[in-house]
């Protein structure tokens, strides 16, 4: 297939031709070596739950209606729908633990390599999370916040602290009514899996209940502990430039790329690969210094804190491999291809692994613990340097790169909007209700080769702010928007409809906000909490005029997520549809009754600028519904009124 049809990305296109002309395989080809795909799969009505399995429903009428146990297409499809949830939390959460284990340890220990970065927010979050502030000093605030956050995980009673402290009453107040309301993180991931076991639940709308469930409990629970945290830890982002596509690598230097979505080990690199020691060494290899860039969520996280070069997102992780100018790709968790490990060995790039959670073969692990993290940061830097030498020829690299500017935070975005002296949200608001500003869109999420590479993202992204729609981006979704010059300035001026572009000149903000990596989805969650806040748009996030979408997404991060925003109340639209089309019952329940339970639903698109569409159709019918839609009408005054108005 021309590499047109796989991506609208210059630089991938470039790479696709040369992997073909090597013969090197990569994710297009492998997808279309899978075709067709197995349509009980996609429909969601295969099980292979027990051994009496698997199992599978014809959704046309012939075949069996029912499992060996009498499992129906709607209890099968809405047990697999919530298993994904359950991944997709567990591997967000368990994310949000790993960075609680590193702040407890950077509270409780003076001679740790994390030190706490941003103690206002310290303060701000533990006031929260119900911690007493006045008097006390970082680390014993810090020491109770860890424990509490972590004891958030697993604790066996009660509901989940951050469910109470952040959304808008109302909203917490329609989870209650619906029985929603999380509990401990980890508990509502494994009911999914006991209500999902053979011989449990068989009530197709219960089931997804508990899918929501936890989907709540990894969004406004892991997910947000893990966004409050790094913050905390690692410093809050603040808007900052950057650098992004493969064109940031460079062929006279050291290049390492750090992949996954963990930002420990990651921000630990940055450091040492600017120290002079390690520069030096390079230098004394014949490189001109140490190139260090990113690539997924991981790229995110160090993009937002440090401005550090995004090499490019999901489907150019063995792109970025091909170019043959990569010392090392360095990865920690979740979206890493197992294929890197073998097409690192037709190259000299070393894949090293660091989390004892993720392994693959081909790839060298060298385990990262927190409590040696220097240590063990300087010694793969060193590795990345002494490999250098080994380096076959002068590889490719695409020339292609664009600048943006991301580190954009529920804290900070309104700073901007409201300018130094008049820090608030009602800025924004107010240009939400004069209609400057239509509603806001958030656009998140993956790569599928299933879509051409980043082109779902970008028409949507372009139809949206030409129709006066903010966009708030995360994940690789914010990636391929960097990539196309949409976190520009200004593209405010070039792509977006004249009330848009008016607010973004004046406060000199892109039309789309990088607001970071995944688990930071949470900042969108918290955003929409504080415009309901800030009053004028109604008590709830299911009155407001704002909706969301993963135009091409591919994880199992993206069903839940997608759950929480539309438990939240956000209308939101996938492309690929949800596993659920041979599930009739739960289809129609997710894409039209679950709004009356929660406000929101989904609904599924393929096309990105008709998706657009139905979400412009949404925001209007919510400002219809605020009252916000009629024209104010224009007074013009003579002379008469003016003298009725001069004050006596
Ligand atoms: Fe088949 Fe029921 Fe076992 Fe699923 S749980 S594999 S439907 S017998
Ligand atoms: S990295 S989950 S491909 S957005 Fe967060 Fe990108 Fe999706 Fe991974």
């Amino acid at each position: 297939m021309a590499p047109e049809k796989r991506s609208s990305d210059e630089a991938a296109q470039e790479m696709i031709s040369q992997m073909a002309d090597a013969g090197q395989e990569n994710a297009w080809d492998r997808f279309e070596a899978q075709l067709p795909q197995c349509g009980f799969g996609k429909l969601g009505v295969c099980c292979r739950i027990c051994a009496m399995g698997p199992c599978r429903i014809s959704p046309f009428g012939e075949g069996p209606k029912a499992g060996v146990c009498g499992a129906d297409a709607e209890t099968i499809a809405a047990r697999n729908l919530v298993r994904m949830i359950a991944g997709g939390a567990a591997a967000h959460s368990d994310h949000g633990r790993d960075v609680a284990h590193t702040f407890k340890m950077a509270a409780e220990n003076d001679t740790c390599d994390y030190m706490i970065k941003d103690e206002l927010k310290l303060r701000e979050v533990a006031a929260r999370y119900g911690i007493s502030v006045e008097g006390r000093n970082t680390k014993e605030i810090a020491a109770d916040l860890s424990d509490v956050m972590l004891s958030e995980f697993g604790k066996p009673d009660g509901t989940l602290i951050s469910a109470a402290a952040y959304p808008p009453p109302a909203r917490q107040k329609v989870w209650e009514e619906f029985g929603v309301t999380p509990r401990s993180i980890d508990r509502e991931i494994v009911e999914i899996m006991h209500r999902t076991h053979m011989g449990v639940g068989a009530d197709y709308k219960n089931i997804v209940k508990q899918g929501i469930r936890a989907s709540l409990a990894d969004g406004w629970g892991g997910s947000l502990i893990a966004t409050e945290i790094s913050d905390i830890l690692f410093g809050s982002p603040w808007p900052i430039r950057f650098g992004v596509n493969l064109g940031v690598l460079d062929a006279k230097q050291v290049n390492i790329i750090v992949h996954g979505h963990e930002p420990a080990l990651s921000d630990i690199i940055v450091a040492v690969s600017q120290e002079p020691e390690l520069v030096k060494m390079a230098e004394d290899k014949g490189a001109t210094g140490i190139n260090l860039s990113g690539i997924c969520c991981t790229a995110n996280e160090i993009l937002m804190r440090h401005g550090i070069p995004v090499a490019g997102n999901f489907l150019q992780q063995e792109l970025a491999i091909m170019t043959g100018v990569v010392e090392v790709m360095l990865v920690d968790v979740q979206c890493i291809m197992p294929a890197l490990g073998s097409l690192s060995s037709c190259f000299h790039t070393k894949v090293i692994t660091t989390s004892p959670k993720c392994k693959i073969e081909g790839a060298e692990h060298i385990e990262f613990h927190e409590d040696r993290a220097m240590e063990t940061a300087r010694e793969i830097v060193t590795l990345a340097i002494d490999n250098f030498a080994n380096r076959k020829g002068k590889g490719a690299i695409p020339k292609a790169t664009e600048r943006g500017i991301a580190g954009f935070t529920s804290e900070n975005i309104f700073h901007h909007l409201g300018g130094r002296f008049r820090a608030s949200y009602r800025p924004l608001n107010d240009n939400i209700i004069n209609g400057r500003i239509r509603g806001a869109a958030g656009v998140v999420g993956c790569n599928n080769p299933k879509q051409v590479h980043d082109y779902g993202h970008l028409a949507m992204i372009k139809e949206l702010i030409k129709n006066d729609i903010l966009v708030v981006s995360t994940g690789c979704s914010a990636i391929a928007a960097g990539k196309a010059g949409l976190m520009r300035p200004d593209a405010a001026a070039k792509y977006c409809g004249p009330g848009l572009c008016e607010v973004c000149e004046t406060v000199g903000i892109p039309p789309v906000l990088h607001v970071g990596s995944c688990v930071d989805n949470s900042r969108i969650l918290t955003i929409l909490s504080n415009v309901v806040a800030e009053g004028g748009l109604g008590e709830d996030i299911s009155e407001l005029p704002v909706a969301g979408a993963a135009p091409e997404w591919m994880s199992e991060k993206a069903v839940s997520i997608g759950m929480y925003f539309v438990a939240s109340g956000v209308f939101t639209i996938i492309a690929e549809p949800l596993p659920v089309l041979g599930a009739e019952n739960l289809t129609r329940y997710l894409t039209e009754g679950i709004e009356k339970d929660l406000g929101g639903k989904w609904a599924f698109e393929k096309d990105p600028a008709k998706a657009a569409h139905m979400m412009i159709e949404h925001i209007e019918s919510k400002r219809d519904a605020l009252g916000i839609n009629k024209a104010a009408e224009r007074k013009l005054y003579d002379m008469e009124d003016r003298r009725a108005l001069a004050v006596e």
